[in-house]
């Protein structure tokens, strides 16, 4: 076990005993979503898995220990807002390339997909749940806004289950990266890449899988052959929770241009965007993101325990 990492005692037992085990990521709850919603959602997430037979990881950095399983205390010190915070919680922001940093400050962090997926693939978590993926930013090819999660999803061997990713980002540019650096995207019951809020985006999927069982298989197959890398299995939001298309391009483009206009950079780009279009859409696009999370822990725990049988 890495020096620096930290389980709790029920995922080292899961792990041990070659059960299934769900990883779960911490920067939505400390930049996704506002307090309390987002500890209340984190709590939900973790009580989803276990009803659908897996054991929650939920990974963060704390005291520069890397930690893959929290108590619930522990949950909410990453979502409540911190005294002094502007806007979401006050504990950074860490990705691949912040790790080091805080990990030798002995700070707080509150980890991305990239970041969930490398301390994930050192504890032995080979599934994990989110609401979005990052990917290719609008505008890429003057910015250069990549996320680091499409690097790490082509390097790191974790499956990523999600509801795609939102179109704040160039979804036809994000969908050919991942071509290029050989990692799977599975339509979940669907032919087209889930746009997060909505279930269609109009772009078409080569691969698709209609039961766990078969998503399963595909990941055996894929670290099987020695292939490494991630997997990314795109699950439509619930019809129920879908929203209109227009309403919530709208409230997208307003973003983006609200984005441009105050300079936001780097890694300040994605939480601002978020934040936007919450703001716009008044508390709908909350509801419609906790649902979809909640349908991907499920997936994703039944993914486990498929996988956990092979
Ligand atoms: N997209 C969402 N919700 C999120 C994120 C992305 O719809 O909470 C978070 C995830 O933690 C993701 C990160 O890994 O933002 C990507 O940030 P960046 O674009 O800076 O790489
Ligand atoms: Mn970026």
């Amino acid at each position: 076990m890495n020096e620096y990492l930290d389980l709790s005692d029920e995922v080292t037992e899961a792990l041990r005993g070659g059960r299934p085990v769900v990883a779960l990521e911490s920067t939505i709850i400390s930049h996704g979503m506002p307090y309390p919603r987002n500890v209340e959602t984190a709590l939900r997430v973790e009580a989803a898995v276990r009803g659908a037979g897996a054991v929650p990881a939920t990974i963060a950095v704390l005291g520069g220990r890397l930690k893959a399983g929290l108590d619930s205390g522990q949950i909410e010190a990453l979502g409540r807002p911190r005294a002094g915070a502007e806007g979401g919680s006050g504990v950074a922001k860490v990705s691949r390339r912040d790790l080091p940093r805080v990990v030798a400050s002995g700070g707080d962090g509150a980890t991305t997909v990239a970041a969930t997926m490398i301390v994930a693939a050192m504890a032995g978590a080979r599934i994990f749940a989110t609401g979005g993926i990052g990917g290719v930013h609008r505008g890429a090819e003057r910015s250069w806004d990549v996320s680091a999660d499409l690097e790490e999803l082509a390097r790191t061997g974790v499956a990523v289950v999600c509801a795609g990713a939102k179109s704040i980002l160039d979804l036809p540019k994000t969908l050919e990266y991942l071509e290029t650096k050989g990692v799977p995207v599975i339509g979940y019951g669907t032919d087209e890449f889930p746009a997060f809020y909505t279930s269609r985006s109009g772009l078409r999927l080569e691969e698709r899988a209609d039961s766990p069982a078969q998503v399963a298989l595909l990941l055996a197959a894929k670290w099987g052959l020695g292939l490494g890398g991630g997997v990314v299995i795109a699950n439509p939001v619930p019809d129920a929770h879908s929203m209109d298309a227009a309403a919530i391009g709208a409230a997208i483009e307003t973003a983006l241009a609200a984005a441009g206009k105050a300079g936001i950079k780097g890694k300040d780009v994605t939480p601002f965007l978020l934040a936007k279009v919450k703001e716009l859409t008044e508390g709908e696009s909350l509801e419609s993101n906790i649902a979809l999370v909640l349908n991907n822990a499920v997936l994703a725990a039944r993914i486990a325990v498929e996988y956990s049988k092979l």
